[in-house]
């Protein structure tokens, strides 16, 4: 083989011009021998093309099976059959790593999927998610420090529940002890913005899920934000611009795996803010016009979120939820102390909440009465309330569902289609 000749990224080979000697290293797609040529379709990151072998070279290329690894050498040449216009006859061929009867064939049930996923994550739907993924990961980040936030880092092991006691995963710690996973980073957030004011993190929360829905995974990906002097409405409009951000960025680096994955396009571009805003309320009378009667006072499942959101061509936020569905760090309406200064922003296409968030309670003798009225004790939130004893002030955050963004603005069905190794109520494997 050619050792000076330094292999290139596939998508570079369509750049080169017809007669260029090349190189190319990654794995065989497909296969396909008809005797005197055998075709490989090789794959790497930047994706996919053809390689023809003839007469001598067939040989070697013959010993490939699907998914083996390979070395090619060969020249470039246009056609207008192969995909992407050209392809690459091949001159000399090393087999890297051989590979012998993958396990993905017809079988692609989606638990077969899950089983394989070590495997499955090669695919090209598989990709493009995680290429998608990838950018908006990194535009979250972008968004809040282009606005001044800190980027700052809570832990895993928690003593008491933030989002109610249902769903903690219990621990056994070193010392024998009974500590939790986090449900959310915001209590630590909360300490934090009264040392720097404007904070987010992006970590891992933990939710024993008891159902299996195409929304809830028992580990996923949280990115939430918390802001000194800010009100509902202030946060609101944090949210909104986060989003916008998030979807203008994945359609400036994603349109090749947006379409690959059959997303229509337009419906994104619509998502510019200002967004819809409706209160429980209104919420419960567009409901009640869809034939759907919801008693006030409960909550919105995914099946009314679905049928709300058919009546927005953008997110939508849903505010002011009654109290007894939201969390007690939740403050009350002034106006209306029967509801809180709470928000859902959902998203459209029946993909329903994203986001939750909202006003906190700041008052010290409200925090404790509302830990009462949950039917939680005060002593387990100790270090908590002190953050109502030393300089309180008004502020708001939100926790967005990372994984759940994705799966939106990808367009997938399932969240377990939305991150490459899923945990949910029976798959911790692989
Ligand atoms: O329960 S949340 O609605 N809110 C909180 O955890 C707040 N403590 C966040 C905050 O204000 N800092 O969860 C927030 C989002 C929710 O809208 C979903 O998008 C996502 O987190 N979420 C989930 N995603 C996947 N799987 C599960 N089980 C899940 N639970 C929440």
């Amino acid at each position: 083989m050619d050792e000076k000749l330094k292999s290139r990224k596939i998508s570079e080979i369509f750049e080169c011009e017809e007669g260029s000697r090349v190189a190319i290293r990654g794995w065989v797609y497909r296969f396909r021998d008809l005797g005197d040529k055998v075709f490989l379709v090789v794959r790497d990151s930047s994706g996919v093309i053809q390689v023809v072998f003839e007469g001598e070279g067939a040989t070697e290329a013959r010993l490939v099976d699907v998914e083996a690894s390979v070395f090619v050498i060969g020249r470039v040449r246009s056609d207008k059959r192969a995909p992407g216009g050209k392809e690459i006859a091949g001159e000399a061929m090393e087999l890297l790593g051989p590979s012998h009867n993958f396990p993905i064939t017809r079988d692609i049930s989606r638990e077969f999927l899950l089983d394989v996923r070590h495997l499955w994550v090669r695919s090209r739907r598989m990709q493009s998610m995680m290429k998608i993924r990838h950018t908006v990961f990194g535009a979250l980040h972008g968004y809040f420090r282009e606005n001044g936030y800190y980027e700052v880092h809570a832990p895993m092991f928690i003593t008491a529940a933030v989002e109610g006691g249902a769903t903690l995963f219990p621990v056994k710690y070193v010392d024998g002890s009974t500590v939790y996973l986090t449900q959310s980073s915001q209590f630590y957030l909360e300490a934090l913005i009264f040392s720097l004011e404007k904070v987010y993190t992006i970590a891992p929360s933990f939710r024993a899920e008891k159902s299996r829905t195409r929304r809830h995974l028992t580990e996923f990906w949280h990115c939430e934000a918390e802001v000194a002097w800010a009100t509902l409405d202030d946060i609101m409009q944090v949210e909104e611009d986060l989003i916008w951000y998030v979807v203008q960025k994945v359609l400036e680096e994603n349109q090749d795996e947006l379409k690959s994955l059959g997303r229509r396009l337009e419906r994104l571009e619509q998502c510019k803010p200002p967004f819809y805003r409706i209160s429980y309320d209104e919420a419960l009378e567009l409901l009640s016009m869809k034939g759907v009667s919801i008693k006030w006072g409960d909550d919105l499942g995914a099946d009314e979120e679905r049928l709300l959101v058919e009546e927005f061509d953008k997110p939508v936020f849903v505010h002011r939820y009654p109290e007894k569905v939201k969390a007690f760090y939740h403050k009350s309406d002034p106006k209306r102390p029967e509801v809180t200064l709470s928000a859902d922003l959902l998203a459209p296409e029946g993909y329903g909440e994203i986001i939750g968030g909202g006003e906190r309670v700041d008052n010290l003798d409200e925090l404790i009465s509302k830990i009462k009225k949950f039917g939680l004790r005060p002593e387990d939130y100790a270090w908590y309330l002190d953050l109502r004893k030393y300089g309180s002030v008004p502020h708001s955050g939100f926790g967005l569902g990372v994984d759940r963004t994705v799966m939106w603005i990808a367009g997938l069905d399932h969240i377990t289609d939305a991150l490459p190794f899923p945990r949910t109520l029976r798959r911790v494997y692989p």
